[in-house]
């Protein structure tokens, strides 16, 4: 932490994520980080009954269908004034202040219902300085009257009940490459439209009670602005809803996604979708006189938490990252992006009002390689890169397919698969063999799918996450795509890049011209390098790629 002079501008990047709220606070002058704080919804807000930060079908077996996953806007925000509480007590007068714009990075695909009435009964209470007073807190500016919300509990995108929704959305549009074409994405169950969807046929008159519907990230921004936000051009595109060509809504999928209800009123519901540079307002008189935010403080429009990742990461035109986490996710920066049925998202950029961002999600991450560190390696990771090691590079033509969870990558896949050097199928490999293969086999499937959706040519790749402090993997990684790897210091790169995000938009604004982002990050430090390729290893893996590609098929089939 960095803050010897009292005197620089700030920016706050928040981060509304599943588990919980964090709030980073940059310097707009070097970018150097001056405070990080958090809180968890499980630990911090127990009131809430979440596991995770939410509210799964399997605890509540009777009280929700299956499939559904949702979790209490309520809480969200009790969550956000609780960090803004636990800021204000370390800050000591010396932050708040500076702070010249916000911007938030949400949980990507959950939505906010918003009823009839709220904008001017509850979201009002927070700007009505003069008139009636400002609310004791927010909670209680969104319980007033009837309450903020028509539907209490909001789907996020842990939620899979929206098969029909899905495949109704795919039969109408012509198939699920049409979806991708226009949409970015084939029919996924946890994107937003299809969620909104299901509200439209399950809970009718709540919908018909919905003023407005947010995303998590614009529903933060809503309550900083004391009105309705927009929701950005990049979280938008996460809901089957957007046309990521003309980046404004699809007048085709919005007419699918409301069914019996009409089209217009559902593109009235969502209002305008903005670039994510855009400025949605100012931080409302509630948090200036409760926290001390400056007047002039700028609200810059939020975003989900992918697009603020890839902020956060400063990832530029060809550039790719890797985040090794739960999940793994390979982003990259398209100027020609793909969109495919068959795996990944093409989102908006969130830095680039033109430009392009990929992304492709596995389940089968870091719990699948702990599950071969547990089986083989007695849970220890010194023991699983022993083992690594031991093995050649290619494994002598030794493949493994390990979908322990249900794959989003390739769809559906289920199963664990190991095939010998002449292609058949056997039913163990030696423990060496097996750690080589779910090594590789996780990166070069991400090689595979990643290049099918356009990240082909790039010069280096950035990890993060959890899995990037394996020095072992991060070689694969180098060999399997043949380029550099680096390393970002902070895992927190969604509240990093909303802080990024807050600075582009707050400078856009200040010089009234769209500010390249490089130009933001100028003062960046570089990140590390932990590994060159050897691009002998590199061939190999080359050479392998056609094949692993033909028994990933066979996987399929089943
Ligand atoms: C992305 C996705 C998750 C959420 C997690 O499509 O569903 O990464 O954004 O917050």
């Amino acid at each position: 932490m960095e803050d010897e002079r009292r005197d620089t501008a700030l920016v706050l990047g928040l981060d509304s994520s599943t588990q919980g709220v964090k709030a980073l606070v940059i310097r707009a002058d070097n970018l150097q980080v001056v405070g990080e704080w958090s809180v968890n919804y499980d630990l911090d807000l127990p009131h809430y009954a979440t596991r995770g930060g939410v509210h799964h079908f399997k605890d509540r077996v009777g009280q929700m269908d299956e499939g559904e996953v949702t979790a209490p806007p309520l809480m969200w925000a009790e969550a956000l004034q609780l960090l803004l509480e636990k800021m204000k007590k370390a800050d000591e007068g010396t932050i708040f202040g500076r702070i010249k714009a916000v911007s938030a990075s949400g949980q990507q695909h959950g939505s906010v219902y918003w009823r009839k009435g709220a904008e001017a009964s509850n979201l009002a209470q927070l700007l009505n300085e003069a008139q009636t007073g400002l609310p004791s807190d927010l909670m209680h500016a969104l319980k007033h009257g009837q309450g903020a919300f028509s539907v209490p509990n909001s789907p996020i995108w842990m939620d899979s009940s929206t098969t029909p929704q899905c495949r109704r959305l795919e039969e109408a549009m012509g198939g699920p490459q049409r979806v991708a074409e226009i949409t970015g994405s084939r029919a996924y169950e946890r994107f937003t439209g299809n969620q909104i969807a299901r509200v439209i046929e399950k809970q009718p008159q709540a919908y018909a009670d919905t003023e407005r519907i947010s995303l998590v990230s614009s529903f933060v921004a809503c309550l900083f602005v004391g009105r309705y936000a927009p929701i950005d051009r990049s979280d938008g595109s996460g809901m089957n809803l957007m046309d990521i060509r003309t980046k404004d809504w699809s007048a085709e999928a919005l007419k699918i996604a409301a069914g019996d209800t009409s089209a217009e009123e559902l593109a009235d519901k969502l209002g305008n979708v903005v670039p994510s540079h855009s400025v949605v307002g100012k931080v409302a008189p509630f948090f200036r006189a409760r926290y001390g935010f400056p007047e002039d403080c700028l609200v810059i429009a939020s975003s989900g938490d992918n697009p603020n990742s890839v902020a956060g990461m400063r990832l530029g035109l060809g550039d790719v990252s890797i985040s090794l986490g739960t999940s793994d996710t390979a982003f990259g920066i398209l100027s020609d992006p793909k969109p495919s049925a068959s795996e990944g998202h093409i989102f908006c950029n969130p830095v680039d009002p033109d430009g392009s961002m990929a992304m492709v999600c596995y389940k089968n991450g870091s719990l699948t390689r702990q599950h071969f560190r547990d089986l083989h390696a007695g849970g220890s990771w010194d023991e699983f890169n022993a083992l690594l090691q031991t093995a050649p590079i290619g494994n002598n033509g030794k493949t493994g397919f390990f979908f322990k969870e249900i794959e989003i990558t390739p769809p559906g896949a289920s199963g664990f698969f190991r095939f010998d050097a002449d292609g058949k199928t056997v039913d163990s490999f030696a423990p060496e063999v097996d750690v080589r293969a779910v090594v590789e086999g996780q990166f070069l499937s991400m090689r595979l799918h990643a290049s099918n959706i356009g990240m082909r040519q790039f010069s280096s790749i950035l990890v993060t996450g959890g899995g990037s402090s394996n020095t072992n993997i991060c070689k694969v990684v180098a060999d399997v795509f043949g380029v550099p790897v680096f390393k970002a210091e902070t895992s927190n790169s969604a509240s990093l890049g909303a802080a990024y995000r807050a600075l582009h938009g707050w400078l856009c604004r200040q010089q009234q011209v769209f500010v390249p982002f490089s130009e933001v990050l100028s003062a960046a430090a570089p990140f590390t390098k932990v590994h060159d390729p050897d691009m002998a290893a590199h061939e190999v893996y080359t050479a392998m790629l056609p094949r692993y590609e033909a028994l990933e098929k066979e996987c399929l089939e089943h």
